[in-house]
């Protein structure tokens, strides 16, 4: 089905839905359900409903025992009013997040286990690579623009930089004129993608601007504000438009540039892959017929395979091994990326892994444990930041270690904090309380001042969590 049928359809089974159980359902319990959205899967004949419950432990029991209740009336309704080919199976789904610990469980618990409701994490489990659909908005300014530029973050892992290739290949495969950009300091374990070469330099942007050839649409893949484009970001800004593709999310922060940000997404590169594998269905009239080669697949798997931690991370989910599948099957070369990304390591890296080592410090019974990288040490061994890549998840690997706190001095000498936790713990709150971003498990800020006062605090913040 048209995935754009499919939104439209969801938007009126939502307010038909809604319409019923304010007018239609006696029961006065459910007067305080709200119902947030509803995805109904591609053969339609399962509707996810979400809904969340207004008032005290009391009401929340009572509405949510009067839905139970009005299921199969409301099911029969909704089929009558719309003219629905079959009854769609209503799945209602408690958005927890908004009264966790409310007492509600047992009841949450009960409807479970009849199939009736579906918990977050279920729900994530059993979201698939399919149901992930690219912005039609986002597909339509691809088709449009003559010069693309795919863009990844300064400081570009695996998942940016491949994103890009990968993007840039399927488009002028698809007849447009597109290019990869890269950055100037060479990023761990980029140099060896498919086509990293080739890719424009800062020199060839400006030399670009310079001639009056800069892209008309510009493409952020993984980050979704300009800013992180680092010194491009002055050339980058005077670009016409500017999407993304990303799977951050940041709490504050200005608006995102325009396109598509899917945290249920183990890696930017799953979401290129939807891309491309839109461009290769909805191709226009005459364009020529793109297929997933076997280059894009390696580039888009280094993604899906390092913003896994190697498919060790909490993001795993069934749709990151569908998207494996499909990269691998297409060619990607699954041992040589791992062997390239994850595992290779340089000496001279070697040598500033042993002088952060030395920086470890163990607080609250080992449970947390801060870690540091000056300048000084990457001069006196010859390394870049970019080979302090792995640190983080070296120092999440070491036994009882649940929050990883790493200080990095800056070039300006202010630190950026990179954080690290379990899939219990939550880093996202105290990075973007200091205007940084990410993920629960993992997120990043920058900060000025002491590195010791600095990490006292953040020790201090994160033990709370520790009970
Ligand atoms: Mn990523």
């Amino acid at each position: 089905m048209d995935p754009y049928k499919l939104q439209r359809q969801n938007a009126a089974i939502r307010k038909v839905l809604g319409e019923l159980l304010a007018v239609e359902v006696k029961d006065p319990r459910v007067g305080f359900v709200t119902i947030n959205g509803v995805e109904l899967n591609r053969d339609q004949t399962v509707a996810e409903v979400f809904v969340s419950v207004l008032g005290g432990e009391r009401e929340r029991k009572d509405s949510l025992a009067g839905l139970k209740k009005a299921r199969g009336f409301l099911q029969g309704r909704l089929s009558d009013v719309l003219r629905l080919r079959a009854t769609p199976d209503l799945r209602f789904i408690y958005d927890e997040s908004l009264d966790q610990g409310l007492g509600v469980e047992t009841i949450l618990d009960e409807l479970s286990a009849r199939g009736e409701f579906v918990d977050e994490a279920e729900r994530r489990r059993r979201r698939t690579l399919d149901s992930l659909e690219p912005p039609r908005d986002l597909l339509a300014a691809l088709a449009g623009a003559e010069r693309i530029w795919v863009v990844p973050h300064v400081n570009p892992d695996p998942d940016a930089m491949g994103s890009a290739l990968a993007l840039a290949e399927a488009l002028r495969a698809a007849g447009r004129e597109a290019e990869a950009l890269r950055y100037a300091e060479p990023p761990a374990g980029c140099e060896s993608l498919p086509g990293y070469a080739d890719a424009l330099d800062p020199d060839a942007v400006a030399a670009a601007f310079a001639d009056d050839e800069g892209p008309d649409l510009v493409v952020a893949v993984d980050f979704h504000h300009l800013e992180r484009t680092g010194d491009l970001e002055p050339l980058l800004a005077r670009v016409g438009a500017a999407w993304c593709i990303d799977h951050h999310l940041d709490g504050n922060g200005p608006a995102p540039l325009p396109g598509w940000i899917e945290p249920v997404a183990s890696s930017a590169s799953l979401l290129v892959l939807r891309v491309i594998e839109g461009l290769a269905a909805g191709g226009q009239e005459g364009a020529p017929a793109i297929a997933l080669t076997a280059t894009m697949a390696t580039n888009l798997y280094a993604g899906l395979y390092t913003d896994t931690g190697g498919f060790r991370f909490p993001n795993t989910l069934p749709l990151s091994f569908e998207a494996a599948a499909r990269l691998v099957s297409a060619g990607a070369d699954a041992a040589d990326v791992a062997e390239r990304t994850l595992h290779e390591r340089s000496p001279a890296s070697l040598a500033l892994l042993a002088r952060v080592l030395d920086t470890f410090d163990y607080h609250h019974g080992g449970r947390i444990l801060t870690l540091r990288v000056t300048r000084e040490m990457l001069a006196a061994t010859a390394t870049t930041m970019a080979d302090t890549e792995q640190f983080t998840g070296l120092a999440s690997a070491v036994s009882g270690v649940r929050f990883v706190v790493f200080l990095k001095e800056r070039e300006d000498g202010a630190w950026r904090v990179s954080l690290r936790t379990d899939a219990a713990g939550d880093v996202h709150t105290a990075a973007s309380q200091r205007g940084g971003g990410g993920h629960r498990q993992a997120a990043g800020c920058t900060a000025t001042g002491d590195p010791e006062t600095l990490a006292a605090a953040l020790v201090a913040e994160l033990a709370l969590q520790l009970g």
